[in-house]
């Protein structure tokens, strides 16, 4: 049988497990299961078959009939789709999407039959050896820092690509460069590095690894802050002396994780002087390797970012960066010209005077906290969508200092009206369009109406990008009939 893949995919005619990936004890079996029929689930299968491998995939709610899945089919993937499905008899090895919780009964029936199971994205790193990776985690800004590693890596010359949890799968990388091929080993990834693909690591050991912060999100899956961060903490798990751990210094669950790690710490600092890292000095920000003088990177006010958690944002790619060998005066030049990621406190329009911003990727509180700390005017603040057992409550002091009323929409809108009534004014609108024509209603000139959900999307819409649409043609739609 030839497999062929399509244009631009390097593995063309590969039907067995190249040569420098022989050794790897994963790679060994010859049927997988993939769990999980979403992105990642088609990239494991079809970079699994490129090894010649027997791949069954399997989804509780993916149609079948679903066009996408035709070149699955081709390439002899058998899909199992439906719930309650069971584990095949004869499967060895099993990869999981992200999104499949390790209590998914095929997980469990896995675990108990000892079979190994990793996730997507540790498939896509052991196939990519001699690739660089930066990964960068921790709950809030992970997409900012990525967007940013892969522009500052690329400004440097590097063959540099954005991939992991900001939505292209490693192992579709690997897939198109060649698996362990010469050159998929000259890539240098900037990998967005979720909890959730955290859970199902085993080698996976970037060479710089970047926590920005550890609040409360997806706490319905983790069950405890303390398992949460503990998750957080497992991408620096396998470095070594050689490798850099970038954390930041204001936080104490990165403070905690950073206690533990072997690799070299560097710290970045809002509040104070760090010796191996980056802090704010008035309107500077300073770069410093231990053992060494300080050394002025830029003025923070030449960062096209806005918001003083971007500017932590900068200053942990920086130490990063600097980590991996770029040079200072280059990481300097993309920092004043890197500007917001699609969907993060994005300016839409000002219309009668009133900024209508869009952070739909405000998918927790911490997010939601930080969107209303950029902002000097009154707040009409758009929320809610499915719930992931976020504490509400504790948004109550930033609410009361900053946020005129609150208008509440999708499934969380009840819970969040239950916490916030005694602080603010609540406006239960359902929808996002109705939540918009109410805040225009009641906002005046000077303030600003903000979509930052604190929730995810998926109870309205597909996905966090498509509420972010949504929001901005309803904005642009108003624009245009003034
Ligand atoms: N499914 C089941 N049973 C379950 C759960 C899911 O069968 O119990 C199936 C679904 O029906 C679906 C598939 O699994 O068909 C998963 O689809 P998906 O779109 O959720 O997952 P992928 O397309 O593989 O996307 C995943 C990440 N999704 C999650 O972690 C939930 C994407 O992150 C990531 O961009 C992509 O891999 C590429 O690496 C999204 C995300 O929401 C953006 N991440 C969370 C976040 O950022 O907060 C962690």
């Amino acid at each position: 049988m030839v497999v062929s893949f399509g244009v631009g995919y390097a593995t063309m005619a590969q039907h067995s497990v190249p040569e420098n990936l022989s050794g790897e004890a994963f790679l060994q079996y010859q049927h997988y299961a993939v769990i999980g029929a979403g992105l990642s689930g088609h990239s494991a299968s079809k970079l699994l078959v490129s090894f010649g491998k027997t791949v069954t995939l399997y989804d509780d709610m993916a149609d079948p009939a679903n066009e996408t899945f035709a070149p699955l089919r081709e390439l002899g993937v058998q899909l199992r789709f439906g719930k309650d499905q069971p584990l095949a008899e004869d499967i060895q090895a099993v990869v999981t999407s992200p999104a499949i919780a390790e209590h998914h009964p095929l997980h469990e029936a896995a675990r108990k039959r000892g079979i190994p199971i990793r996730g997507e994205l540790e498939l896509g790193y052991i196939c990519s050896p001699g690739a660089r990776f930066a990964a960068i985690t921790g709950t809030n800004g992970k997409t900012t820092v990525t967007m940013l590693m892969q522009k500052i890596l690329a400004d440097a010359g590097l063959d540099s690509v954005a991939a992991g949890n900001i939505g292209l799968p490693v192992a579709q990388v690997a897939l198109e460069r060649g698996p362990g091929s010469a050159g998929l080993a000259k890539v240098a990834f900037a990998c967005e590095v979720s909890s959730f693909q955290l859970e199902t690591i085993e080698k996976f050991c970037p060479e710089v690894a970047i926590i920005l912060n550890v609040t409360p999100d997806h706490l319905d899956r983790h069950g405890t802050m303390d398992d949460y961060a503990a998750l957080k903490g497992r991408v620096t798990e396998n470095q070594g002396p050689r490798e850099t751990l970038v954390i930041n210094q204001d936080d104490p669950y990165c403070l905690a994780i950073g206690a533990r790690s072997k690799a070299r710490v560097r710290r970045f600092s809002l509040e104070r002087p760090v010796d191996d890292g980056a802090w704010l000095d008035g309107d500077l920000i300073m770069l410093k390797s231990a053992g060494s003088k300080p050394h002025v990177l830029m003025p923070m006010s030449d960062l096209k970012l806005i918001g003083l958690h971007n500017v932590a944002n900068a200053m942990a790619a920086a130490c990063a960066a600097d980590a991996m060998g770029i040079p200072r005066k280059k990481i300097a030049q993309t920092l004043s010209e890197f500007g917001a990621a699609p969907h993060r406190l994005e300016l839409v329009a000002t219309i009668n005077g009133v900024a209508y911003v869009n952070d739909s990727k405000g998918t927790n509180l911490g997010a939601v906290e930080r969107a209303l700390e950029c902002f000097n005017g009154a707040i009409h603040l758009i929320a809610g969508g499915r719930d992931k057992a976020s504490p509400f409550e504790t948004m109550i002091p930033k609410l009361k200092e900053r946020v005129k009323a609150a208008y509440l929409i999708g499934e969380a809108a009840v819970p969040m009206e239950r916490a916030w009534a005694g602080t603010i004014e609540c406006i239960q609108c359902g929808t996002m369009d109705r939540a918009l024509e109410e805040a225009t209603k009641r906002a005046s000139e000077g303030e600003v109406i903000l979509l930052s959900p604190g929730c995810a999307s998926f109870d309205q819409f597909k996905s966090y990008a498509h509420r972010g649409e949504v929001f901005r043609a309803w904005v642009r739609n108003r624009e245009a009939s003034q």
